[in-house]
């Protein structure tokens, strides 16, 4: 049997249902993170936890469990549903209510939610590198929120599907801000450079264990807005995210980026990334590095 969270108990997952007046359901009102599991354990799991925090409160959902109780839960939750590789997924919303685009006044409950997908490493695209397309970003201003609305998200990653590629990289004017679910990295001169956390991207938790792992080792990091020219001429080019974790971008726009291989930084920025999978989860069965 499979299992789900739904608000504070761990139930059959095909029993989890909200109501149709649910204001996610109705407006996109509420939060989410994807956490990646490796060897049945979380990874970065405080980091999303904190995160996960920080949006909901930014839109005025208060969580209605502590951080330890929501550990809790998550971590019975892949134990119980066996999962060794994979995500769990996780959501808030407002809650149920009559439709009002003001929020209710009181008496109104947060859903919360949370089921586990088996998800292998895309160890094929983490060797070979993606294609991706340059596409205008026409979100909103407060990308730092992880929210449910993600209608841009969703139609900058059908415009790169449709043209055979894995990610849209998004740009504001002449900067490039971040891919559809993803952040992106340049590298030039040995430097690697990406965008700042600010209200124009997601602060990913893998851009953020990316930069640390440059800071604790011999590897230039600078997070400032760089162009689409620099993106263009860049010696190496990589996103980052969850279930992408450090993956080449070969290709912009069906311009080979440099020799259309992988670079040696970012070979070495997936070498350091596995080394931190290995540390949290233990060992990793299929290495992209080895
Ligand atoms: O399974 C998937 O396709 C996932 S799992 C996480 C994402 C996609 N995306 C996260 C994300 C994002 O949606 C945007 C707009 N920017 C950056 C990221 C990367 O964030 P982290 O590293 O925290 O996953």
């Amino acid at each position: 049997m499979e299992f789900a969270i739904l608000n504070g108990s761990i139930i059959n997952r095909s029993e989890a249902k909200v109501d149709i007046e649910d204001r996610g359901y109705q407006f996109g009102d509420g939060v989410y993170e994807v956490i990646r599991v490796y060897n049945g354990k979380l990874f970065t799991e405080n980091e999303h936890l904190a995160r996960f925090g920080k949006s909901s409160e930014s839109i005025d959902i208060s969580l209605p469990y502590s951080v330890t109780e929501l550990a809790n839960l998550l971590e019975e939750l892949v134990l119980k549903n066996d999962l060794q590789m994979g995500i769990v997924y996780m959501q808030m919303t407002r809650g149920a209510a009559p439709r009002n685009h003001a929020y209710p006044a009181k008496g109104i409950t947060p859903t919360l939610v949370a089921y586990t997908k088996e998800f292998p490493r895309p160890v094929d695209s983490l060797q070979t590198g993606v294609k991706t397309i340059l596409l205008d970003d026409i979100r909103w201003l407060r990308c730092d929120i992880k929210s449910l609305n993600l209608l841009g998200n969703l139609l900058a990653k059908q415009k790169a599907a449709e043209q055979a590629c894995y990610e849209a990289i998004q740009h504001r004017s002449e900067t490039v801000t971040e891919g559809s679910s993803s952040n992106i990295f340049i590298v030039k001169n040995g430097v690697v450079i990406t965008h700042p956390s600010d209200p124009f991207i997601l602060k990913g938790i893998t851009k953020d264990v990316i930069i640390q792992q440059c800071l604790a080792s011999t590897i230039q990091v600078e997070e400032r807005p760089f162009s689409i020219e620099e993106l263009q001429q860049a010696d190496e080019v990589f996103l980052s995210s969850t279930t992408s974790e450090v993956m080449p971008i070969v290709e912009i726009d069906r311009n080979r980026v440099k020799n259309g291989t992988p670079g040696p930084i970012t070979r070495k920025l997936q070498a350091l990334f596995e080394k931190e999978i290995e540390k949290q989860c233990g060992a990793l069965p299929d290495k992209v590095i080895v």
